[in-house]
């Protein structure tokens, strides 16, 4: 995240040494630690004088000298815009001219200003994490959260920047959730947590938007998307309670009571709520009878939205209990809370609360890969950069084929995880300019599941693998690299975890009727397998309807480019892509007439399948443009190279049969159990 101007090369040499033995001459350092062990007086006597050269060192000017040159150069990141060649070929491939210039400015700019503004504050955010205060001085009870002036200063840049604005302004139409994603993709190892209130906050937006923005919330609409620090509003996303993170349907205890002025008050506990010095929050509820009485299960909860503090900072009859003490993401106040009456306006159909947030719950997954990648990419760099300045057994960490092999293997999966994060937002931008197909809405509703559990699953391996290119430096916490390790692993839980969103990838399937599907495979026999055509050129009514300089493109449009001249060397993974289709398409057939159990044991390897196709459709589409890199055709087979369809073999070894559950009841609890 940081590794950046981190105050490394700051300390004095004589702190480091004294901090670090290892800097130390061997010997020296172990004369310092021998005190306090049993020895001889003659010993007693060496080590003393020893000691005593130590110190006379540590004072000697030319002795520091020399021991400061044996000090690591830090790696370090420049415009993270600017290095990421796959961003801005990508960007250069897809987007309008026009609109690629504009961006271009903007996002070399912003660029700048995470490197030199952004992630520093971020770092504060980390070193000065929020703190509850309970009471104040004379016992009255406060529950005040305190948070940083960096945070803070996060929240205004986030408005400045138009991080949520510029996905509901539009200006760019049909691009401009793209752009807003790439920003948020920039910004978010800068963030210093922040992404997480943006998620919730373009959440909220979203859900406010598809309820037609009611006049009731036009005021919290226009702050959540406000450019205006001094308007803009962060909410949070209160759907946890004790009985249920994932089991939402069954775990909501909360009730609210109507009121006469028709809103209502909420009573209950919200066991995880993040971002808790959100100003405002949509939670879930169970509406009550006259009796008292409340519907359980899906159809009885209901959303509502609620301001957590009046206009004196008063909470709105909330109490927080304390703060969670979390593996990472400390830098945002994570908290839970007693609703006791808490005033709030029911926005849903009754009993259509999950139904509602999920939209919600939609844009906070595809922020949660737009965290994964951004980790991925923020690690690799800084890999690569160690890599050309550590030297190792003589010779720089890069000229080392063994461990450029392991960076290249990461670079491969965040490659992809780019292009697949690249492919959700485009085809969300068309569905809010109502500029989506029906294949195209079936597509985001089947890829927004797959992309999180994949993508939050491929950012722990990497934050792990690329923690320990540093060898021992990536285990230090000064330097900033098990912040992010910690910081990742959150990803693959938070938002539904891997299994839950895998028995999502199901819940749309059957919802659809397997329309889903048809829509998958479909596009990925286009994406990978026939002749290339840029995507900006096939959806160009889209960019016309903002930029008329752009009128060329439908003539492009109609004409299908002819593969390049590296076309042939794909060859190899669109074999592999065809294999991994069928395959998957036999996996169906056949568990079409199987029981629900085959396909709920299957879910995860079967998102995974779908992750891996989809994927290497996608990185073989961008290598094949013309202007495509040797690197882009590499990275498309390296890819094509692994299982592409770990469902059908694992099929093939009976892993989803009944008796299979059974096997694995007894590996977890023994055979005695069964
Ligand atoms: O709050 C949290 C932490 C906040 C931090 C956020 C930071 C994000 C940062 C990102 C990067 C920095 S964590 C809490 C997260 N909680 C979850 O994700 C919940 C996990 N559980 C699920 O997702 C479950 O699958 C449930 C709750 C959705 C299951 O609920 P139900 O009621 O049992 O499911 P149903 O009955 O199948 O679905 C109810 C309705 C159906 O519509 P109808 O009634 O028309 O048939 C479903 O189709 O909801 C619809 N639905 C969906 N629609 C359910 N899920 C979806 C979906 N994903 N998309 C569209």
């Amino acid at each position: 995240m940081f590794l950046c101007r981190l105050p490394w090369r700051r300390s004095s040499a004589a702190c480091k040494l004294r901090q670090s033995g290892h800097f130390l001459p061997r010997e020296r350092c172990q004369m310092l630690s021998i005190k306090g062990i049993s020895t001889t007086v003659g010993q007693e006597q060496q080590a003393s004088m020893q000691e005593q050269q130590v110190l006379e060192d540590l004072e000697v000017p030319l002795a520091r000298r020399e021991t400061e040159t044996l000090f690591q150069e830090q790696p370090e990141t420049g415009n993270q815009y600017l290095e990421d060649t796959l961003l801005r070929s990508y960007l250069k491939t897809h987007l309008p001219p026009k609109v690629l210039e504009e961006v271009h400015q903007d996002l070399e700019r912003f660029g700048n200003r995470l490197l030199t503004k952004i992630q520093p504050l971020g770092w504060e955010c980390e070193l000065n994490p929020p703190v509850f205060r309970q009471y104040d001085a004379w016992g009255r009870r406060v529950d005040h959260i305190h948070t940083c002036s960096a945070w803070r200063r996060m929240k205004e840049i986030s408005a400045e920047e138009g991080l949520i604005a510029e996905a509901y302004e539009r200006r760019y139409s049909n691009w401009s959730r793209l752009y807003q994603a790439v920003k948020l993709y920039l910004f978010s190892s800068s963030s210093g947590g922040f992404s997480c209130p943006l998620a919730m906050t373009d959440g909220a937006a979203k859900v406010i938007e598809s309820l037609g923005i009611p006049g009731s919330l036009k005021n919290a609409f226009s702050r959540l998307t406000s450019r205006d620090p001094e308007k803009f509003w962060t909410s949070g996303q209160w759907m946890t309670e004790r009985r249920g993170g994932s089991d939402v349907a069954n775990g909501t205890e909360t009730v609210a009571r109507e009121q006469p002025d028709g809103t209502y008050r909420l009573y209950g506990f919200k066991w995880f709520t993040s971002a808790a010095d959100s100003d405002v929050t949509l939670t879930l509820a169970r509406i009550a009878d006259a009796e008292g009485q409340c519907t359980q299960g899906s159809r009885g909860l209901s959303l509502f939205f609620l301001r957590v503090r009046d206009e004196e900072g008063k909470l709105n009859s909330i109490q927080v209990q304390r703060l969670k003490d979390k593996l990472g993401t400390r830098q945002m106040a994570t908290a839970e809370l007693w609703l006791q009456g808490a005033r709030a306006e029911l926005i849903s159909a009754e009993g259509r609360g999950v139904a509602a947030i999920s939209n919600m719950l939609n844009i906070t997954r595809i922020h949660n890969v737009i965290s994964a990648v951004a980790s991925m990419r923020r690690m690799i760099s800084l890999s690569r950069d160690y890599a050309r300045k550590r030297v190792a057994f003589g010779k720089l960490l890069k000229d080392h084929p063994l461990h450029m092999q392991t960076i290249a293997r990461m670079e491969v999966q965040v490659r992809g995880a780019f292009l697949l994060l690249m492919e959700i937002v485009r085809l969300l931008g068309l569905a809010e300019t109502n500029l989506a197909s029906e294949q195209d809405q079936l597509l985001l509703r089947l890829l927004i599941p797959v992309a999180k559990l994949y993508t939050g699953k491929q950012a722990s391996a990497v934050a792990v693998e690329a923690m320990e290119s540093f060898g021992g430096q990536g285990y230090m916490e000064d330097t900033g690299l098990p912040v992010m390790l910690r910081d990742t692993l959150v990803l693959s839980i938070w938002e539904g975890t891997t299994n839950i969103l895998s028995l999502d990838v199901l819940r749309s399937l059957t919802k659809s009727q397997g329309q889903v599907m048809a829509a998958f495979l479909s596009t990925v026999q286009v994406l990978g397998v026939q002749d290339w055509c840029p995507l900006s050129e096939c959806f160009a009514e889209s960019s016309i309807s903002t930029c008329a300089a752009l009128a060329s493109l439908k003539v492009i449009a109609r004409k299908k480019l002819e593969l390049a001249s590296g076309t042939e060397e794909l060859a190899p993974g669109v074999q592999r892509t065809r294999e991994a289709i069928g395959s998957l398409q036999e996996f169906m057939a056949a568990v079409g007439s199987e029981q629900a159990l085959t396909m709920e044991l299957a879910a995860r390897d079967f998102s995974y399948s779908l992750a891996r196709i989809y994927t290497g459709a996608l990185l073989m589409e961008h290598a094949a443009r013309p202007d495509a890199s040797s690197t882009d055709v590499c990275a498309a087979l390296r890819w094509c190279n692994q299982e592409l369809c770990p469902v059908a073999v694992e099929s093939g070894r009976g892993s989803y049969r009944g008796g299979a559950a059974l096997q694995d009841s007894a590996l977890v609890f023994g055979s005695s159990r069964l």
